[in-house]
């Protein structure tokens, strides 16, 4: 019988890993997986902790990600793309391969971008626009996923839940950086409801008959909704065209056909797109940095908070008194490691 357990960041890191290599993903794969699922549960994201880990381990026992993988960054061609084919294997490799690339092209242009193609992914993106930031750099990310909301007005799964992420850097604060699916809320929300036996809020998603839902279950079969009504379904849209078309890789739909499921990790591509703000604001008006803590002075000064303040928050408990792990979440972490691939379907 497992117990509630509080581990330290590094102890939650060495178990993960360990996990990830007993699936038979090799040192790189699994040390960038790891660090988005840990990154994930330190900052009390659980919708993308380790709760993923059995979505990551099924999706290499159906053959659908290479955990061998060693991502490549492709020769430039001159201009301000720069690709990274992962090679099948996970986003995150690949982002930490073209990283290095991605900052010095900025720093150069003033502008940059970072294609990475044929890659799994599951992850949350603000681990990638808080490690521009973290070099002075503004950014934004983009994926598509898999079909699983209707366009506002329609009555059934098209778009992908497409996560955009923005990541704005500070010299006296961390980041600002906003992280959002484009549906009300993301897939492994519902996940984590259905799995506590909770119902969903209301205006979250909707049956197969375009009816509304609040069952987690039924929800999952038939459609989320976008954030904003039209608004939200236009941003997804953008999203699909940017990050599945426009960098010659899947869209949502075409996404759920290659994997025929939605349990499975989804496969396609991600765009990043990196600023220097003192290029771009060039000698006018100030330090666009200075600039900027006015503005987030501004929104705190009417007792609002920031994005991300929570998670900062959540990441500083975690730092000084580890990461509290339900019991639930040991056993999890206990079968997969005992187990392997044995431990999912
Ligand atoms: P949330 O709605 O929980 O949060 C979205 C953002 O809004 C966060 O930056 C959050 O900051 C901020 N926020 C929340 N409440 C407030 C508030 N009251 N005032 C100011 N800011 C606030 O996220 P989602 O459920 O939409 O998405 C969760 C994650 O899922 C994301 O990280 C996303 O990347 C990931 N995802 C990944 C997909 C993929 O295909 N790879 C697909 C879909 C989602 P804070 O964290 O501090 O609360
Ligand atoms: O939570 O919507 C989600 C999601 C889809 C793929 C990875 N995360």
């Amino acid at each position: 019988m497992s117990e509630p357990r509080t581990m330290t960041i590094e102890a939650l890191e060495a178990r993960v890993e360990a996990i990830l290599r007993r699936a038979g993903l090799n040192p790189v794969q699994a040390g960038a997986v790891m660090r988005v699922i840990v990154a994930g549960e330190r900052d009390a994201c659980k919708s993308h902790g380790i709760y993923r880990l059995e979505g990551v381990l099924r999706t290499v026992k159906a053959g659908k990600v290479d955990p061998g993988a060693v991502p490549v960054v492709l020769p430039g061609d001159g201009s301000a793309i720069t690709r990274v084919d992962a090679r099948r294997g996970f986003a995150g490799p690949a982002f930490e391969a073209g990283l290095p690339v991605l900052v010095e092209r900025t720093r150069a242009l003033g502008l940059a971008a970072l294609v990475i193609n044929d890659c799994t992914h599951f992850s949350a993106l603000w681990p990638d626009v808080e490690a521009l930031a973290g070099h002075g750099l503004a950014s934004l990310a983009l994926c598509p996923s898999y079909s699983a909301v209707a366009p506002a007005g329609g009555i059934a799964a098209l778009l992908g839940t497409n996560p955009l992420a923005f990541g704005w850097p500070r010299t006296q604060a961390p980041p600002y950086v906003f992280d959002f699916a484009t549906s009300v809320a993301a897939r492994g929300e519902i996940e984590l409801r259905r799995r506590a036996g909770e119902t969903l809020p209301e205006g979250w998603a909707i049956d197969g008959d375009g009816q509304p839902t609040t069952d987690p279950q039924t929800a999952l079969a038939g459609a989320m909704l976008p954030f904003g009504g039209h608004k939200g379904s236009a941003i997804s849209t953008m999203i699909e065209l940017l990050a599945g078309v426009m960098i010659g890789d899947l869209t949502s739909p075409e996404v759920l056909a290659e994997l025929g499921s939605t349990s499975l990790s989804p496969m396609h591509g991600e765009l990043v797109v990196a600023f220097s703000p003192e290029r771009f604001a060039g000698a006018r008006r100030g330090d666009p940095l200075a600039r900027a803590e006015i503005l987030f002075d501004a929104i705190l000064g009417q007792g609002a908070r920031l994005p991300s303040q929570r998670r900062f928050a959540a990441r500083e408990v975690s730092q000084t008194s580890g990461i509290a792990l339900s019991a639930a979440e040991t056993a999890l972490l206990d079968r997969l490691l005992a187990e392997g691939l044995d431990a999912v379907g």
